[in-house]
Order: C-alpha cells, then sequence, then structure tokens
C-alpha cells in the first residue's frame, strides 16, 4: 500500500519531466524481445536469477556489486534469464540498471517493479525489459487484462504474479504467458513453497508455471519440477553471496 501510493507520486513526476513521446524515441524502443516462456520451454535449469541489492524485510543484500557484472556472470552459470529490480526507494535498484543489464547480457531480462500504469510499461520497453511483473494482489483484473495486452502489442511478455487461490481465480482470461506463484506473503513477508504447491493445479496448462521467492537449493526445485514448475526466480540465495555467479553455477551445475 505505501509502495503504491509511493509509485503514483513518482509517475506524475516522470511523466511530466519524460512525457511518453520521448519514451517512444529511445533507441531500445524498437527492438526485438527475447521471449522467457520460449527460453523457459528449452531450458534445463529453469533459473531466472535476479539481480537484489535490498528489500523491505532485509536492508542490505549485497550493495556493493555492479548489475552489469552480476548478470554476466549469471548468464555464463546458465541462467535461463535474469530478473532486475528497477524500484528505487524499496529495493534500491533503478531503470539504468536496466539499461546496463540489457547491454551486458544477450538473454530474457524481466523488469522488477510495482507496475500501475502504462507509462511503466513503455518505460520498460525503452530501458531494455523483454518482460514486465503484474503483482494480481495491487491490480485489478481489468487492469491486468489491458496492461497485459499493451505489453504483448509492445513485443514483451507478462510474468502474472500470484499469491492465493482467489488472485489466481480473478485473473485466468488475462492474457499472459506466464504465471508467477510467489512463495513468500508480501505482508507478513513470511516464506513457504507450500503455496506453489497447492496453485500448481490451477494454472492453465498453456501458461508457463514460475515459482518465486525463498528458494534456497536444489531440492526445493526439485520437488517443484514434480509440480509442473518450469521457473525459478531467485534472488536473495544468490545476491547474499560474495560471488552471486558462482553460486548460481553450483546451483544450476
Ligand atoms: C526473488 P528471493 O527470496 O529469491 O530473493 O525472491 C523474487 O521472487 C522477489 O524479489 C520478488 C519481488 C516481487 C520483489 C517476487 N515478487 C515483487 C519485489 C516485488
Amino acid at each position: 500500500d505505501t509502495i503504491v501510493k509511493h509509485k503514483l507520486t513518482e509517475i506524475q513526476l516522470k511523466k511530466e519531466l519524460l512525457p511518453i513521446k520521448y519514451v517512444e524515441q529511445s533507441p531500445l524502443f524498437n527492438r526485438a524481445c527475447f521471449s522467457l516462456s520460449q527460453a523457459l520451454k528449452k531450458s534445463e535449469s529453469g533459473i531466472i536469477a535476479e539481480h537484489k541489492r535490498r528489500s523491505p524485510s532485509k536492508p542490505n543484500i549485497n550493495q556493493n556489486l555492479y548489475v552489469n557484472e552480476v548478470l554476466v556472470s549469471y548468464q555464463k552459470a546458465g541462467a535461463c534469464g535474469s530478473s532486475v529490480l528497477t524500484d528505487n526507494s524499496f529495493f534500491g535498484g533503478s531503470l539504468e540498471d536496466l539499461q546496463l543489464a540489457r547491454s551486458s547480457v544477450q538473454f530474457p531480462l524481466l523488469r522488477k517493479d510495482f507496475i500501475i500504469d502504462e507509462y511503466q510499461m513503455l518505460e520498460a520497453k525503452a530501458n531494455g525489459a523483454d518482460v514486465i511483473l503484474l503483482i494480481a494482489a495491487i491490480l485489478s483484473p481489468q487492469q491486468i487484462k489491458n496492461f497485459a495486452l499493451l505489453a504483448n502489442e509492445l513485443g514483451m511478455e507478462v510474468l502474472l504474479e500470484v499469491h492465493n487461490t482467489e488472485e489466481l481465480q480473478a485473473n485466468l482470461q488475462a492474457q499472459v504467458q506466464l504465471i508467477g506463484v510467489n512463495n513468500r506473503n508480501l505482508k507478513t513477508f513470511e516464506v513457504s513453497t507450500e503455496i506453489s504447491k497447492q496453485l500448481s493445479s490451477l494454472i492453465p496448462e498453456e501458461m508457463v508455471k514460475i515459482s518465486e521467492s525463498g528458494l534456497q537449493s536444489t531440492s526445493d526445485t526439485l520437488e517443484l519440477r514434480e509440480y509442473g514448475y518450469r521457473g525459478f526466480l531467485i534472488g536473495e540465495t544468490f545476491m547474499k553471496t560474495e560471488n552471486p555467479g558462482e553460486s548460481a553455477k553450483n546451483f544450476i551445475e
């Protein structure tokens, strides 16, 4: 709630500083995107490795590594794609991080932020994203439908994040390529992969299933594979170590 309010003000300000017509002039705006859903279908690891400096629950995960270095090492380790936090106030990320990421790797990039306005989708494309995250907990089903259409028109895929049955069922008609079940309860910060297991059978076949947050070992991911999960979004487990690329490599091998 606080985050969403903060975003609203931030977006108003940005629209004044950089109107949409200028966002669309970015050299990255007309490029072709990488498909995360295709990459995951082909990938053995299914790992989407995240760059994350800090979060509301962990004020200091890793503040001193450059996003380009981390991402290059993730790609070398065999990750299928990466997620880059672009929220500054709560996660310490930025759109510059996303740009830097784009110029350093050739695989799908997810813009990880709290998207509540069309403007942010144009911004995502203009700064190098291939996939955007839509969080069911902060959007109406109508918004999700509209935003997903626009993202697809821009050539990007959509990862819809849900945390319970209601959020999932309210949005089954939305045209999204990927469904992410967040194992972390955003209100209590409690983490449990049980929710991924419970929701797996309710997710339509044609959507790629991703399990997000709190994954610590290959025993977690191997178990979730049996429930049909193809993608695993991992941040802290890699980022809290001195060498996230090395940690990702060990995880994947
Ligand atoms: C990664 P973890 O526990 O591996 O660091 O989690 C990712 O799932 C998490 O950062 C995340 C997130 C979000 C962050 C999932 N959904 C929404 C911000 C907003």
